[in-house]
């Protein structure tokens, strides 16, 4: 038998809806091996084209993303009481983990909060910020433009692999900072609003060197939450 009349065969009897959650789907999302979970991704893997291609999204998500959440799962495995911890939690307490994981938590946890975050506050149109969070932008940076003018100086002044983050600190002031690696401005207690990526992992297939266009496209994808 040809594959193709295996196939219809497979079709006709009902197998194929039986079968092909073995062959595709379980290789997106591996089973859960430890308390952390990649959150599947809000939107299709091609809703932000043409600005982010599907196959930079697929392998972000369900590649690095993912590989983030199984090296922490690892890293807390011989250890059940951090096992009940958020992410957040360890991020804020990581002077009080045994030494031998700190840096794999904070690596981590980090890609794990910092990109669970970043797929929730993308959209295609983004949105301009409303409300309150509006009002704070402007008194805070002058203007939504100029909030955008500092995200992208942040974003292309960071050497290396790293996030520009837009965040809310402990005492409650709005603030743009560049993070290195996978440092996110959870370690320092704040509220994260929007971050950009700039890893060439989130960029290179389709941007190449230009990560000064890729950083104009994520600001124009922006759809803050207002925290
Ligand atoms: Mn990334």
């Amino acid at each position: 038998m040809n594959q193709r009349s295996f196939l219809k065969l497979l079709a006709v009897s009902g197998l194929t809806s039986r079968l092909l959650p073995f062959t595709s789907r379980a290789q997106a999302t591996p089973a859960p091996t430890g308390p952390f979970t990649l959150p599947p991704l809000p939107y299709a893997p091609n809703a932000l084209e043409p600005y982010i291609d599907a196959e930079t999204m697929t392998l972000h998500h369900d590649k690095h993303h993912a590989a983030y959440v199984n090296n922490l799962n690892k890293a807390v495995a011989p250890y059940p009481d951090l096992q009940k911890k958020t992410a957040e939690e360890l991020l804020q307490n990581l002077d009080s983990l045994p030494a031998e994981i700190r840096t794999t938590v904070r690596n981590n946890a980090g890609g794990h909060a910092n990109h669970s975050h970043l797929w929730k506050t993308l959209s295609n149109p983004g949105r301009r910020p409303e409300g309150k969070l509006a009002e704070e932008i402007d008194k805070t940076f002058g203007s939504y433009e100029n909030w955008k003018e500092e995200m992208t100086k942040t974003a292309m002044g960071i050497f290396g692999s790293g996030w520009a983050w837009f965040a809310r600190g402990k005492d409650g002031k709005l603030f743009i900072k560049p993070y290195p690696n996978q440092d996110s401005p959870l370690m320092e207690g704040a509220t994260l609003i929007y971050g950009i990526d700039v890893w060439e992992h989130a960029y290179y297939l389709k941007y190449r060197n230009l990560r000064a266009d890729y950083v104009t496209r994520c600001l124009g994808l922006a759809n803050m939450k207002s925290n």
